[in-house]
C-alpha cells in the first residue's frame, strides 16, 4: 500500500517526519547513488577534472547532501517518503524532517509516495514509464571491446575478436572507443584501414548487430571540429568554450545542444553510422549536452539535452538500439532503450587514488556495483546496463565480487562482456555460454536481497561500508 500525492511547481517541500536515511540519486550514469546518512556534511571533490564528470556541475560545490529528480527519505520504523519529479531538471535534498525540491526556474509535475521503500519506488518507476514511455524490455547480451582493448581497439583485433565469438550468443558486438580519429572527429582512424562500414559489414557477417561508440555532444580541446566548428561549442559568460571534463589527454568542451547548427551535427553524425550500417549505439559523455553556460536558444538545461536526444532518436531510426552512458538519468527516459546506471567497472575492487579523493564516481568494481544495485528499480522504465562481467581468470577481483558482477547482470538483464574471447579456456567459454543462454527468474527479496530461480543473492555487503558520501570503505 503506497499513499500518492502530485503537484506542479518550480519547488516542493514535504514535511516528511524523522529521518534516518536520505536515498540519493546521482545525476548521470556514473554519480553516486545510494542511501546515505542525511545530515553529514559532504565536500567536494579536489581534483578538477574528476570533479567536473563526477555529477551536476551546479552542485559540485554543495556542503550539504541532496540528489537529482528524486529523493527519498527512511523514517525509524523504516517506511519511506519519496519526492520525485515527472519532469527531467529537478533536485531533491533533506532538510531535517523536509524533503525539499526545486527546479532552476522551471514548472515540473511533482509525486509525494509513501509507504513501504520497494513498492514506493515501483511506483515511481511506473510514474515515469507511463510519462516518458518504455523502450527495450529484452534481455541484452553484448560483447564491447573497452574492456579488453580500451584505446587501442583495431579492424584486426575485431576481426580476431569475431572469429573467437563464433557460435556464441551474443546478440551485439560493439566498437568502443579507440576507432575515431579524435573525439568530436567522428571518422576511423589508421587503426581501421578498411572504415567503419567495412566493420559493420564484418561483424553482420558474423552474426552480430553491429554496435558502435560515439560521445556526440563533446569535443576534446584538440579536435577539428572545437578548432573549426566554434558555432557548435557552448559557451561561459565570458564567451570561452565550457570544459566538461579532461580526458583523452586534453580538456573535452561541451557542444550547445539548443544551437540549429548542433542538432544539424547530430542529425548527420548518427545518421552516418546508421548508414554505416550500425544498429547499436553507444551514446556516451552525454551529460555534457546538460552542462550550464550560455545556450544560443535559452531554456531549462535538461530541456535542451532532452531535445538534442530526440533528435538523435529521429536520426537513429527506432529500430537501432539506443544505450545513454554518462547520461543524465531521468532526462534520458523514453528516448534511450538502455541507460548505464553505474561508472566504469574495472578488473580490481577500487581505485585507491580516486577513493582517496573520496569520488565514488571513478572506476573500479565496487563503485560500479555500488551504484548499478542502487538503481536497479529503473529496469521498470529503461533497459539498465550494470557494466561489463569478466570471465576471464587475470583481474584481480576476488570470487565474491567476480560472483556479484555476475549476479547484478542476472537481475538486471542486461549482459555486457568484453573478455577476448581468444584467453577464455573451455570451462569460462561454456560458463559464459551459460550465463547468455539462461533467463532466469528474479524476484526481489529486500533492499539489497533478490533470489535467482530461488537461489538466494545478497549484495549488502558492498554496501555496508557506504553509510555516508564522504566514507570510504574498507576492503
Ligand atoms: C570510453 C569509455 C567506455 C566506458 C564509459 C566511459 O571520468 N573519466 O575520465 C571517465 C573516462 C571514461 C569513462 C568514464 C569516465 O568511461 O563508461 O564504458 O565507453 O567511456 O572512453
Amino acid at each position: 500500500m503506497v499513499t500518492l500525492d502530485f503537484h506542479r511547481g518550480a519547488t516542493a517541500a514535504i514535511d516528511a517526519g524523522p529521518a534516518v536515511a536520505f536515498f540519493r540519486h546521482g545525476w548521470h550514469s556514473w554519480s553516486p547513488t545510494g542511501w546515505v546518512n542525511p545530515t553529514r556534511p559532504v565536500s567536494p571533490i579536489a581534483d578538477e577534472g574528476r570533479r567536473l564528470g563526477h555529477d551536476d556541475p551546479r552542485h559540485a560545490f554543495d556542503s550539504r547532501v541532496g540528489g537529482s529528480g528524486v529523493g527519498l527519505l527512511q523514517h525509524p520504523d523504516g517506511s519511506v517518503t519519496l519526492l520525485g519529479a515527472l519532469d527531467p531538471g529537478a533536485r531533491v535534498w533533506p532538510d531535517g524532517a523536509v524533503l525539499r525540491g526545486s527546479t532552476e526556474g522551471a514548472s515540473v509535475e511533482w509525486v509525494t509516495i509513501t509507504g513501504e521503500e520497494h513498492p514506493v519506488l515501483r511506483e515511481y518507476a511506473s510514474l515515469l514509464a507511463t510519462r516518458f514511455g518504455r523502450r527495450g524490455g529484452e534481455k541484452v547480451r553484448v560483447w564491447c571491446s573497452w574492456y579488453s582493448f580500451y584505446e587501442d581497439v583495431t579492424e584486426t583485433r575485431m576481426n580476431e575478436v569475431l572469429v573467437g565469438l563464433e557460435g556464441m550468443p551474443f546478440d551485439i558486438v560493439q566498437v568502443d572507443d579507440g576507432w575515431e580519429r579524435a573525439v568530436g572527429d567522428w571518422s576511423a582512424n589508421a587503426g581501421f584501414p578498411g572504415g567503419m562500414a567495412a566493420m559493420a559489414d564484418r561483424i553482420h557477417s558474423a552474426d552480430f548487430t553491429p554496435g558502435l561508440w560515439l560521445a556526440p555532444l563533446i569535443a576534446q580541446s584538440t579536435s577539428n571540429l572545437a578548432r573549426e566548428r566554434g558555432e557548435l561549442l557552448l559557451r561561459d559568460e565570458a564567451g570561452d568554450p565550457v570544459v566538461a571534463g579532461i580526458n583523452w589527454g586534453s580538456p573535452y568542451y561541451a557542444l550547445d545542444a539548443t544551437a540549429e547548427a548542433t542538432c544539424a551535427f547530430l542529425s548527420d553524425l548518427i545518421g552516418e553510422a546508421r548508414g554505416w550500417g550500425y544498429r547499436y549505439l553507444k551514446l556516451d559523455f552525454l551529460y555534457a549536452g546538460a552542462f550550464p553556460g550560455v545556450h544560443a536558444n535559452p531554456m531549462p538545461r535538461e530541456v535542451a539535452y532532452r531535445r538534442a536526444c530526440e533528435v538523435m532518436r529521429e536520426a537513429a531510426g527506432d529500430d537501432c538500439y539506443l544505450l545513454a552512458c554518462g547520461a543524465p538519468i531521468i532526462a534520458s527516459l523514453g528516448v534511450f532503450d538502455g541507460i548505464r546506471i553505474g561508472p566504469d567497472v574495472a578488473d580490481v575492487w577500487e581505485i585507491p587514488e580516486l577513493s582517496a579523493l573520496g569520488d565514488e564516481s571513478g572506476r573500479g568494481a565496487r563503485n560500479a556495483l555500488a551504484t548499478s544495485i542502487n538503481r536497479l528499480w529503473l529496469a521498470d522504465v529503461v533497459d539498465v546496463d550494470p557494466d561489463v562481467v569478466f570471465f576471464r581468470g587475470d583481474t584481480d577481483l576476488d570470487g565474491q565480487t567476480l560472483a556479484a558482477l555476475r549476479d547484478l547482470a542476472t537481475v538486471a538483464r542486461f549482459v555486457g562482456v568484453s573478455d577476448p574471447p581468444g584467453g577464455l579456456d573451455e570451462d569460462q567459454r561454456s560458463d559464459l555460454t551459460t550465463m547468455l543462454r539462461e533467463d532466469p527468474t528474479v524476484t526481489r527479496r529486500s533492499r539489497y536481497g533478490w533470489a535467482i530461480d530461488g537461489r538466494p543473492v545478497d549484495f549488502s555487503w558492498i554496501l555496508d561500508d557506504r553509510s555516508s558520501p564522504t566514507t570510504v570503505g574498507k576492503r
